[in-house]
């Protein structure tokens, strides 16, 4: 019997018949009923009908293949065999007809007017990348057997993709699961960016490919920002998701099918999205099953039924899968027990694969998602094919390995199975001349990272003068730094290498005039008039536009710093991200990607504004941070700062231009800025140095003006420097706006109490830390040899009295140096939880106000015995503290 569709076809035409469908659908989109999903049959999306011919020598493909299988698998099992270092074969097993397909037929390396495409590799697939590599002969033996040794004698591989470790070889750190997605889609957005923006010399533009897991798809940062790639028409962008069922645990959708839960996503999200499921084996049954019974089969399968069919033999699926219905068991009767059980799952096979990459790369205007499904550790039979242990899997027996080697045909003697050697066939056989002819052909060898040596004309030091002087009205630093970028947009060897990152807050920090004098970058450019057009900053989306202005996603904002911090290495464009946000939700909230900006050697300026516990105020817990500077420290590239004032901030950004843009330094800056008003003062002279390294000496201690109202009682026993005749000596650290704190204290100290305290400036603990531990392990290890001083050892080395740190931040921030500080360090800071307040009641409820840091000053001078202790008594009641007030951090 003819359906309606087909009799609908015959009368009607196929153009009117369409029309008709198109109808009905919007009639039954206008009919209120249970949503319908936005998946297709579980079939491939590419008929057979329509499949390419396939260009390669696919015999020879599948050699090479095996031996990448045997080798991927070998580095981990001997890897293990010795130490127990880790690794994973399934990974790869399940994804080697993915990555091969690509390598042979996709993969553009660099050339001279071409980046290279972008490739994004699945970090547990790496073994598979190392094998590769060793075939083309980039890597030897004794590299593969140092995988995950490498601190070993001649060094070894690293565990995953980290261009920290591997700066040669590794573009994109994807381990950290999540990360490698959301980065290849700002990738795939900034690359146009360069190109609206007139930087890029390319002849064709690259791709962007990202390999990821099914399970991966579960981490928010995989899928959060998929929308991104259709809304910007990112047809430079092709995922491809190895559906093996399965993540580390067990199945990933067990109860239900993950690849069509993708496909709605990525389909709702206005993605192409191309369906790999069933290889060529299949191709005849479907031809032959006019009943349209073996797909209502398939999709009533779960994913844990598909898992079951790939550990058990071929009579169990027969009976199970097949064996359903009568007409399905008939349609196989032709095939034996182990062909079912061979009957190739898409993403195994190659045509099929090469099916779907070449619809993707010439696919035009939308993103393409390849679901691929292939089974977890393909190829390890019993040693762990499609079972759940199959992730962890890093050991085979020696029957195990002879049935590996078998399937996969491996040229290994049994005398020497059981060392899992390398195999790498010489030089002139027919895989190892396909290989290389192959890369060849298609531009080089990949992964590689490649970074020509370009370096820009940064602004000296006097370029940034202005900044020198007193400011003429009060500003806070978040407005000296929207100066400094303003000025930096005007110099030539700079200006159109700036790429200003703002997660919708610009106006926050009062960037938003840059709205119209540098526009802000849209593939669309401006379609509508904006309802401020009238405005000196009205909102300026423009096709060259400058601002990557990101929305509320710092998590996307991050990626874009990392993709523009990264341009001198994969575009061989020095691009300098200035990315400016909340502090509270920079690496608190994206952490990992901060970390992963060290390892892929990104370089340029992070902003954390409106920084400080008790400067932000009004806002409270969620906002107010003083913290974010302790994150930053953790992350061995990156340089991070708390400046104070104008001038300090001028000075660390013309630093971090010419080391990082003039000097080639794989390095970046956190700089806190805050959004309190002051005088910004005039540079005194010579502490650039000081500001750089991290502590300098901003104002010496005040005389006591009125002499004869000073003076206190000594301690009893008439210890310490506070002889007669000499003035008690202190020193205030303060960072960041709280240096005020540290100002007015070294006032009130003067007058009221005898107590002249120097004010310094505290631009960075960190730095002042690492470079005394530089020191200290430098003297552990040349014990006999004179010791060498750190810098602020040095610095403090004569001063007299007692030093006391004021930081809008946690005290651990600056107990960082406490050890190398003369008789110690005494902290105050804003440990806790924030609150809603006013700034001057948030600082007497943190103690850093400048009353908490007199009454701290004096109590560390009282510890001292330079002063008596009912000095400090006396001025907690002067000073109006209340000694009994709430701790604010109370575990
Ligand atoms: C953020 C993060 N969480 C957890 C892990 C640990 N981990 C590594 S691989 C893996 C399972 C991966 O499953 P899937 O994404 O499906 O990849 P497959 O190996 O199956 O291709 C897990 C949990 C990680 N690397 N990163
Ligand atoms: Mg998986």
């Amino acid at each position: 019997m003819q359906s309606v569709f087909e009799l609908a076809l015959e009368s009607q035409g196929s153009e009117r018949t369409a029309k008709l469908l198109e109808k009905f659908a919007s009639q039954l989109r206008a009919t209120p009923r249970p949503q319908a999903g936005l998946t297709t049959p579980y079939a491939n999306t590419i008929p057979v009908e329509q499949q390419p011919k396939y260009p390669g020598d696919w015999k020879t493909e599948r050699r090479i293949k095996s031996l990448m299988r045997w080798n991927a698998m070998a580095m981990v099992v001997k890897a293990n065999s010795t130490t127990n270092v880790g690794g994973h074969i399934s990974t790869y097993a399940s994804a080697a007809t993915l990555y091969e397909v690509a390598f042979n037929h996709f993969f553009r390396g660099a050339t001279e007017n071409f980046p290279g495409d972008m490739i994004y590799f699945q970090g547990h697939a790496s073994p598979g990348m190392y094998a590769r590599a060793f075939l083309e002969g980039r890597l030897d033996e004794r590299h593969l057997q140092n995988f995950r040794q490498e601190l070993a004698e001649g060094g070894g591989l690293s565990s995953y993709p980290h261009p920290y470790l591997m700066p040669d070889f590794w573009q994109f750190p994807t381990v950290s699961m999540g990360l490698g997605p959301i980065m290849s889609l700002y990738q795939g957005r900034f690359n146009r960016y360069l190109q609206s923006r007139g930087l890029t010399n390319w002849n064709t533009e690259p791709k962007v490919w990202a390999f990821l897991g099914d399970g991966e798809c579960d981490e928010p940062e995989t899928l959060g920002a998929i929308t991104l790639g259709a809304r910007e028409n990112l047809d430079n962008l092709i995922w491809v998701i190895n559906c093996n069922l399965q993540r580390l645990d067990g199945p990933v959708r067990g109860n239900g099918k993950i690849i069509q839960e993708l496909e709605g996503l990525f389909r709702g999200a206005g993605w192409n999205v191309i369906k790999v499921i069933w290889g060529s084996d299949w191709d005849d049954l479907f031809a032959r099953d006019k009943s349209g019974l073996l797909l209502k089969r398939m999709e009533e399968c779960v994913d844990g039924d598909f898992q079951k069919y790939c550990v058990e033999p071929g009579s169990y699926t027969r009976k199970h899968f097949f064996g359903k219905y009568p007409e399905l068991l008939a349609l196989v009767n032709h095939l034996t027990d182990d062909q079912i059980r061979k009957l190739l799952r898409g993403g195994h096979d190659t045509k099929k694969v090469y099916t779907a990459y070449k619809s993707a790369t010439e696919h035009k205007g939308q993103p393409t998602v390849i679901l691929a499904k292939t089974v977890k550790g393909y190829g390890l039979g019993e040693a762990g094919e499609g079972r759940n242990i199959s992730h962890q899997q890093k050991k085979m027996n020696e029957k195990e390995l002879r049935e590996f080697r078998e399937r996969f045909e491996i040229p290994v003697n049994d005398d020497v199975i059981a060392e899992t050697p390398f195999y790498r066939p010489p030089a002139d056989s027919p895989e190892i001349k396909y290989l290389l002819e192959r890369r060849k052909a298609l531009g080089g060898f990949l992964p590689a990272r490649i970074v020509k040596d370009v370096k820009l004309d940064v602004p000296k030091l006097d370029y940034f003068a202005e900044f020198f002087k007193e400011s003429r009205t009060e500003i806070s630093t978040t407005t000296a730094f929207g100066n400094i970028l303003r000025v930096l947009l005007r110099h030539k060897g700079v200006s159109k290498n700036l790429v200003p990152i703002i997660p919708d807050e610009a106006r926050t920090f009062g960037l938003d005039v840059l709205f119209r004098e540098i526009g802000i970058y849209s593939s669309k450019g401006q379609l509508y008039e904006p309802v401020d057009s009238q405005t000196l900053s009205f909102y300026h989306e423009a096709k060259d536009g400058q601002i990557l202005e990101e929305g509320i996603t710092e998590s996307g904002s991050m990626a874009s710093f990392i993709a523009a911090g990264t341009s001198y290495a994969t575009h061989g464009v020095p691009m300098i991200p200035f990315y400016i946000y909340y502090s509270m939700f920079g690496p608190q909230r994206t952490g990992d990607l901060f970390w992963l900006a060290g390892d892929i050697r990104a370089k340029g300026f992070l902003l954390g504004a409106t920084a400080g516990r008790t400067t932000l105020n009004g806002e409270g817990l969620q906002h107010q941070d003083g913290h974010s500077l302790l994150h930053a420290s953790t992350i061995p590239t990156c340089l991070p700062y708390d400046p104070a004032f104008g001038f300090e901030l001028a000075v660390i950004v013309a630093d971090g231009l010419r080391r990082m843009y003039a000097e080639g330094e794989d390095i970046f800056y956190y700089l806190s800025l805050y959004n309190e008003n002051y005088q910004m003062p005039p540079m005194p002279p010579g502490v650039e140095d000081g500001i750089l390294k991290g502590l300098y000496k901003f104002k010496s201690g005040i005389e006591n003006p009125h002499p004869a109202s000073g003076g206190h009682p000594l301690p009893s026993d008439g210890r310490g420097a506070g002889g007669e005749g000499k003035k008690i000596k202190a020193h205030i650290f303060g960072s960041g706006t709280i240096i005020q704190s540290a100002l007015k204290a070294q006032e009130i100290l003067a007058e009221k109490y005898d107590v002249s305290a120097d004010v310094w400036s505290a631009t960075s603990y960190k730095l002042l830390r690492t470079d005394a531990i530089r020191c200290q392990r430098w003297n552990m290890m040349h014990p006999t040899e004179s010791a060498r001083k750190s810098y602020v050892e040095n610095l403090l080395a004569k001063e007299q009295g007692a030093f006391i740190a004021v930081s809008d931040n946690i005290r651990t921030v600056s107990d960082q140096i406490a050890p190398w500080v003369p008789g110690g360090l005494f902290t105050l800071g804003t440990d806790g939880f924030g609150r809603s307040d006013t700034r001057a009641r948030l600082r007497r409820f943190f103690e850093v106000d400048a009353e908490s840091t007199v009454i701290g000053t004096l109590y560390a001078l009282a510890e001292k015995n330079l002063i008596g202790r009912e000095v400090v008594a006396q001025a907690i009641k002067d000073l109006g503290v209340d000694p009994e007030k709430v701790q604010p951090q109370l575990v």
